[in-house]
């Protein structure tokens, strides 16, 4: 919901080396978002993946850009085109691509351009168990994330995964930009509160920008 009684630019809340949140950062641009969300999943939709161990993930997602991640029985990759349909990804929107760009540029990442955007759909229940992300090509780049709807509890932990976790609240319109020594940290998203969010409904949406090639 846009707030027309409250005129609070972001602010950055550092969370360790190289992570850095944005808070509210996306808050102007979310409707929109929230709009080419929705144009995307027409093209391409929303698909609960299954894992190379057979679990049905309880995150929905679908990808745009020129390459997107998804996990099938041979293992977890990036690729041209969705395996569930076929079809190529939708091109990155230039609003998407322009957000990641300068919330990287403000973190201190000046030269990352994203081809991959993975949109991660979180339904009442649904979670992201502790992982690391390492199927990129350079881990030097940062990755950029932006939550959109209901609010999530995000786990940040260490470089093992049995390492302790701090909570972190990440809500509408909260972007991370994660690089350096955080790239490699194990993270993880607890269980989904129900709830409705005016914009978004019963959902939590996540995008993650990164590099992949
Ligand atoms: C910390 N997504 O898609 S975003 C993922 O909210 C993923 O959907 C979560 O983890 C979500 O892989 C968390 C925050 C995030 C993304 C990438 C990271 C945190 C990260 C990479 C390294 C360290
Ligand atoms: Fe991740």
């Amino acid at each position: 919901m846009l707030d027309l009684f409250s005129d609070e630019a972001p602010w950055q809340e550092p969370l360790a080396e190289g992570a850095v949140i944005l808070r509210r950062r996306a808050r102007e641009e979310a409707s929109a978002l929230l709009a080419a969300i929705a144009a995307i999943a027409r093209q391409n939709p929303f698909v609960h993946r299954i894992t190379p161990g057979g679990y049905r993930m309880s995150v929905a997602m679908t990808n745009c850009g020129d390459v997107g991640w998804s996990t099938d029985s041979r293992g977890y990759q990036y690729s041209e085109r969705d395996n569930a349909n076929g079809q190529k990804w939708p091109p990155m929107p230039d609003l998407f691509r322009t957000l990641a760009q300068q919330s990287a540029r403000e973190a201190g990442f000046s030269d990352f351009t994203p081809d991959a955007c993975l949109i991660n759909r979180y339904e009442p229940g649904a979670k992201l168990s502790l992982h690391q992300d390492k199927d990129e090509k350079d881990l030097r780049q940062p990755i950029v994330s932006v939550s959109l709807g209901l609010p999530a509890v995000f786990q940040f932990g260490g470089f093992e995964r049995s390492e302790a976790t701090q909570r972190v609240l990440l809500e509408h319109g909260d972007i991370v930009v994660w690089g350096g020594p955080s790239r490699l940290r194990y993270h993880g998203i607890l269980p989904l509160k129900a709830g409705v969010h005016p914009d978004a409904g019963p959902y939590r949406f996540n995008l993650t920008f990164r590099r992949a090639r």
